[in-house]
């Protein structure tokens, strides 16, 4: 079976839930930027950090304990490989922010390993984002992000930070690892904001 396939449909049109220049794949490619880090998950801990300094930290029970959602989405990687239907479950954003009182517009994702990712507040809210644990049915592999990833499906997939272990509120925009490296700052597929003045 071909795994790789253009994204025409029976009519030799471009399948339009595929984004611009992207093709299909029906592996799940592994992309990281360094080595894969080992999290002990009686150490494991999710904090969300506002602009005055308050902090709102889940050991993983902790994060267990709160309702979770299945959800299946298409992703996109700035690489051009999308995959369709991936089957997450996790914690909304939003269950995770419903205390927090912050004024900031931005978010800094942070991860175990040091990898960092910006993303603008609205895009994380309103069911568009969660904490995922378990992919396909299954705890997420580590080279996957586990044992917990954010997941934004409608932004590349590099804002999908793996290893993910903050939320940092932030009053003024700043880039993260790829975005200070040529990366796109925001990383809308559908307008393939790509690279720096994409
Ligand atoms: N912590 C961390 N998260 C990361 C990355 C990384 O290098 N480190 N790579 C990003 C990129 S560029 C992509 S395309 C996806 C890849 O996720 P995958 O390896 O599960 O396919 O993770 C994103 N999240
Ligand atoms: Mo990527």
């Amino acid at each position: 079976m071909a795994v790789v396939t253009r994204g025409f449909t029976g009519r030799g049109r471009v399948d339009p839930k595929l984004p611009p220049g992207q093709y299909l794949t029906e592996d799940f490619p592994v992309l990281s930027a360094g080595p894969t880090p080992r999290i002990d998950l009686n150490r494991w801990k999710f904090s969300v950090v506002t602009e005055t300094g308050q902090k709102h930290s889940w050991s993983w029970q902790e994060l267990l304990a709160l309702p979770a959602e299945d959800v299946t989405v298409d992703i996109h990687c700035v690489t051009k490989w999308s995959k369709f239907g991936t089957r997450w479950h996790g914690v909304p954003v939003d269950t995770l922010l419903a205390d927090v009182e912050t004024a900031a517009d931005y978010v800094m994702a942070h991860s175990y390993g040091g990898y960092t990712t910006n993303v603008p507040l609205e895009d994380l809210t309103d069911g568009q984002a969660w904490i995922a644990y378990r992919y396909d049915g299954e705890d997420l592999a580590p080279e996957h992000g586990g044992p917990a990833r954010l997941l934004v499906p409608h932004l590349y997939f590099w804002k999908s930070a793996k290893w993910v272990n903050g939320l940092e509120m932030m009053p003024e925009d700043s880039p993260g690892f790829w975005e200070s490296a040529g990366y796109h700052n925001y990383g809308d597929p559908w307008r393939e904001q790509r690279y720096y003045g994409d």
